[in-house]
């Protein structure tokens, strides 16, 4: 068996807790790669709302073994918050969700630094989750990292250490903090954490491939936020394109198989950089208010704008994505026209590929395309979609070059269409 990999294309808030929701039934076990709780994967579903910020969103479906693996950086005390809702409302995790003992720790000095961090940039600030995700993957990389596997061992010197250095980089930037009850409360946290399988999830991960079992990786934040390919340095601090499903959970490429690529039928951003389709008139208002672009980790206002398929086809490619996922499109269903961005206007120079940096002086070249003006969000299958609505799928996959295999067309999991 391989492991199948979802992820989103756009600057996150694709809807892939959404999707992963419909998606899981079909697979034994869900993963997380990368990224933590700067993620806020909403599902809905029997009229309840959940978001889920580091635990996979398998935890719903009965008999799924879920994974956090080790490319993600865990906060005990957000966990155990998050754990504990998820138990109030009648959800046993402990029996299907394990967790890689190499996965970084978040400690709350983590979290000083990235608003240290952030207050030292001033305007130029990235507007982070201030989760600590950044500094958590710089001490990865930097070697300096405590790892879920060092609570089981001499954890206090480790902590010690970490906490040392920390308190060293926040007093030469002169940042006050107070962080006596935070702490506290994360040790408690730390025992909880103890009480879940602590794992060696790569051969475990392997194993179940070996064994015929089905995996699906779920990926958080969005391509255009990779570390690497994303709009640096206004981007996250992982990589959140298929490689890092490799890299996260100790999968071998060869042993990826569908790579399903998830956008929203327009555009959004959250936290500063550049956004070519960024809209500040009243359509991108719309699009704000219909369709509910509130950040579910910090519910800051997301940017809304046009579909950008520059970025789109970049995203596209340094995936390998196999089969594409649409959300949202039920948010324009009344508009009368509906812009696509195909190009980047820069300096007079038409662009395609996506270029090295983009700044506010990229101007979008649109295509516009008929809007279909019906209500779809009760539609049961394709046959019933209106031919204005076919022709933009018709023109994305064209433009795109892979399928577009599901259609969602409002937030319940029942509003989901499989394309054939
Ligand atoms: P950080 O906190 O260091 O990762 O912030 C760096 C930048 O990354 C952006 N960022 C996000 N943007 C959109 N959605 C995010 N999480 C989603 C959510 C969940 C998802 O909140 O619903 O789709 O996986 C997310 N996380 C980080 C952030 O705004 C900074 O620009
Ligand atoms: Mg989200």
């Amino acid at each position: 068996m391989k492991v199948d990999v979802l992820l989103g294309l756009q600057w996150g808030d694709e809807g892939k807790g959404k999707v992963v929701d419909v998606l899981t039934p079909r697979y034994d076990v869900v993963t997380r790669f990368q990224g933590g709780p700067n993620a806020g994967h909403t599902l809905e579903f029997n009229g309840e709302k959940y978001v889920l910020r580091s635990i996979p969103s398998g935890i719903f479906q009965g008999g799924k073994v879920n994974i956090i693996g080790n490319g993600v950086v865990l906060d005990p005390l957000l966990f155990k918050q998050e754990a504990e809702a998820l138990a109030a409302s009648g959800h046993n995790l402990k029996e299907r969700l394990y967790i890689s003992k190499k996965a970084h720790l978040i400690l709350p000095t983590h979290r000083m630094l990235d608003a240290a961090y952030e207050a030292a940039k001033g305007a130029g600030k990235i507007g982070t989750t201030g989760k600590g995700i950044g500094p958590t993957y710089t001490d990865k990389v930097s070697r300096n990292g405590v790892r879920v596997g060092d609570v089981l061992h001499n954890f206090q010197e480790k902590y010690a250490a970490a906490k040392a250095k920390h308190d060293a980089i926040l007093r030469s930037l002169n940042y006050e903090y107070n962080i006596t009850d935070l702490e506290k409360e994360w040790f408690d946290a730390v025992e909880y954490l103890k009480s879940f399988t602590l794992i060696d999830s790569e051969h475990v991960i392997n194993n179940y491939l070996i064994e015929g079992k089905s995996v699906l990786a779920e990926g958080a934040q969005g391509t255009m936020l990779d570390i690497d390919f994303g709009s640096y340095p206004f981007v996250t601090s992982s990589n959140t394109i298929c490689a890092g499903a490799c890299t996260g959970m100790g999968v071998a490429p060869r042993n990826i198989g569908e790579v399903y690529g998830i956008f929203k039928a327009y555009c959004t951003r959250v936290g500063s950089g550049p956004f070519p389709t960024e809209l500040f008139d009243e359509t991108g208002e719309e699009l704000c208010v219909k369709g509910h672009e509130f950040g579910s980790v910090t519910g800051r206002k997301r940017r809304c704008g046009w579909i950008d398929l520059v970025a789109l086809k970049y995203a596209v490619m340094i995936n390998g994505v196999t089969k594409l996922i649409m959300m949202k499109s039920d948010v324009m269903d009344e508009f009368e026209t509906i812009k696509a961005c195909v190009a980047y206007d820069m300096n007079g120079e038409e662009v395609t590929g996506f270029p090295f940096e983009i700044d506010d002086t990229v101007k979008p070249v649109y295509v516009e395309l008929p809007g279909w003006k019906t209500d779809m969000t009760k539609m049961q299958s394709e046959d019933e979609f209106p031919e204005e609505f076919n022709a933009y799928l018709s023109f994305l996959e064209d433009e795109l070059g892979v399928p577009i295999k599901i259609v969602s067309v409002g937030p319940d999991r029942e509003q989901t269409i499989e394309r054939y």
